[in-house]
């Protein structure tokens, strides 16, 4: 973003990337695109376009054909390959493994890549395409076509940004509970899902921690229920600053149950993480003549840690957490059992 001297922030001009061998076409191409208003940087061949997209990431690439050592299909089929790099960690990060819909499919034209080429052949035309191509025009190029086609590319992929964005955003609320801000049951059982494979790949530890408030209907039929959702988010705030890692995932696993997944951590670092929401819960101090066990909320936790096995499925982990967690409410709650 550029500051003007109003002070308004204004979005830059798109960019766009010229790979020719030719000064003169550059020379050209420059002059009219600039004219329009884009900002413009020049590439002498396919190399040197490989390395400045990579560096830049241009909103579209205007690619010559024939060029010495990398030609423009070589480096057409290249840009490619990097777009969809790219686009397949928006996807890692934004889906779970394996889900593909129509914007995932849309993303690997990211950057689009207009083929600006003396070449008139059939050919030439397919394989363009084949590579990787968006669009294609001939030399000696038609001016106005030429602009034509530049915005309409560049107004497509910007489309597509937004798309990807919002798509990126709508997965991430669909994963996230309302009352308490931290994942949802579907996140849980997402990210469960796919740390569980991981752990098994890697032979890593996997620790679950569930945790559940003692006595919390009392607690509600005692201040109702509207103290009860206040009391829910303060219990999932202090969960969640227990953990530091950024694969750390707390998530709401039911009703007044919190559910904390913890990958390569062995069960030292569980317990570790147990005590730190033990003590963040107690730290609340939230008022609680009702409880059994304490004049202040608190809550009772399982504790469970498995190296997967190959072929197994986490619902043993989930059984493990949940029986130790059944032991710490029977055996007096207000404690974690491992
Ligand atoms: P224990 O110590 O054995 O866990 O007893 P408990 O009372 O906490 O457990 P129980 O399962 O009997 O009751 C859970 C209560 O949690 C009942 C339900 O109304 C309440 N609850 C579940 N979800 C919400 C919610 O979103 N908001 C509020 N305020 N209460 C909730
Ligand atoms: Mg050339
Ligand atoms: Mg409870
Ligand atoms: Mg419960």
């Amino acid at each position: 973003m550029s500051t003007m001297n109003t002070g308004v922030c204004q979005p830059e001009p798109p960019s766009i990337l010229i790979v020719d061998d030719e000064k003169m076409m550059r020379i050209l191409l420059r002059r009219a695109l600039e004219k329009e208003g884009y900002r413009v940087v020049e590439a002498c061949d396919g190399q040197e376009a490989i390395e400045i997209y990579q560096r830049i990431k241009p909103d579209l690439v205007l690619l010559d054909a024939v060029m010495p050592i990398v030609d423009g299909f070589a480096c057409c089929a290249k840009l490619q390959s990097l777009n969809e790099e790219d686009a397949k960690q928006t996807l890692l990060y934004g889906n779970p493994e394996g889900q593909q819909n129509s914007l995932w499919q849309m993303r690997s034209g990211r950057t689009p890549i207009l083929i600006v080429t003396g070449l008139e052949d059939a050919a030439s035309v397919d394989r363009a395409f084949e590579v990787g191509a968006t669009d294609y025009v001939t030399k000696p190029i038609h001016w106005a076509v030429l602009r034509q086609r530049v915005r309409r590319l560049i107004e497509q992929a910007q489309l597509y940004k937004q798309l990807e964005a919002a798509n990126q955003e709508l997965q991430r609320i669909a994963c996230l509970d309302g009352l308490t801000q931290v994942a949802n049951r579907r996140g849980f059982d997402e990210t469960l899902e796919r740390e569980w494979r991981r752990m098994a790949r890697e032979q890593g530890f996997l620790s679950l921690i569930l945790c559940d408030v003692d006595f919390f209907k009392a607690f509600n039929d005692h201040f109702g229920h509207l103290a009860g959702d206040i009391c829910l988010q303060q219990v999932a705030h202090a969960i969640r600053e227990a953990t530091k890692r950024p694969a750390d995932l707390v998530a709401r696993y039911g009703g007044e149950e919190f559910a904390v997944i913890l990958p390569n951590s062995p069960d030292r670092g569980a317990i570790h993480v147990a005590q730190q929401i033990q003590a963040n819960i107690a730290a609340l101090k939230i008022s609680h003549p009702q409880s059994g066990v304490s004049q202040y909320v608190t809550a009772s936790l399982g504790l469970a840690c498995i190296v997967p096995p190959p072929h197994s499925q986490p619902i043993m982990l989930i059984d493990a957490a949940d029986k130790a967690l059944y032991e710490a409410k029977a055996s007096g709650r207000d404690r974690f059992i491992l």
